[in-house]
């Protein structure tokens, strides 16, 4: 028979732990530029500066915001990132705004190609580093990917909210613990 005290120790461990899971699994929405959006930015090291500190993670969602026709997102190679070549584009979106999922750890690069990548010689490009979530790979080995599916945005009613509202439950039902 567990006695009382060790059954409440036992809910407080299992309270942190689903804590711990739900910070883990909340994707966050990133506005891209914050205020000044997805555009030719005033000093050419503002989106380094913006992206700086920040903790990219795979299901986080980045929000390029701009019109249609003004500016596009295109992904590309360091390489092309470096040099603001617009010949080898991995994908182009030209449909503003857009949310982009992260899908892949490591490292991801955008550019404007507007004025035959005169937006991105003027700064309009952003790097970004996108950490292991999952359990440390061996060192050396190949990036692996980190689930066999990658987290689609949570739709209304799927897991992020339903966790959400099963998390008041669980805190009532151990008050409830504590009060008999
Ligand atoms: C990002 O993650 C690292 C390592 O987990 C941590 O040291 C750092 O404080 C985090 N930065 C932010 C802005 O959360
Ligand atoms: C992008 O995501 C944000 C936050 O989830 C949402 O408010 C916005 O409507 C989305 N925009 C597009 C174009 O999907
Ligand atoms: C990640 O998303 C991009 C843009 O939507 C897509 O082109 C690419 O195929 C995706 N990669 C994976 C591994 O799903
Ligand atoms: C992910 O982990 C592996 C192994 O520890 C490491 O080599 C790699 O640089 C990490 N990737 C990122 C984006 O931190
Ligand atoms: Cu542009």
């Amino acid at each position: 028979m567990a006695n009382p005290m060790s059954m409440k120790i036992l809910l407080v461990v299992v309270l942190t732990a689903l804590a711990a899971v739900v910070q883990v699994t909340e994707a966050v929405n990133y506005v891209v530029g914050d205020s000044t959006g997805w555009a030719v930015p005033s000093t050419s090291t503002f989106y380094t500066t913006w992206a700086n500190g920040k903790n990219f993670s795979l299901g986080d969602v980045l929000a390029f915001n701009f019109a249609t026709g003004a500016h596009d997102v295109a992904t590309v190679s360091k390489t092309n990132y470096d040099a603001c070549s617009i010949a080898n584009t991995i994908t182009t979106v030209t449909t503003g705004p857009y949310n982009y999922t992260i899908n892949s750890t490591g490292f991801h690069y955008f550019i404007c190609t507007f004025s035959n990548g005169g937006h991105c010689n003027s700064g309009q490009k952003l790097a970004i580093s996108v950490g292991n979530s999952t359990s440390a790979a061996s060192p050396g080995s190949p990036p692996t990917p980190p689930s066999a599916s990658p987290p689609p945005p949570p739709p209304p009613g799927s897991s992020a909210s339903s966790l959400a509202t099963t998390l008041p439950l669980v805190f009532m039902t151990i008050a409830l613990a504590f009060f008999y």
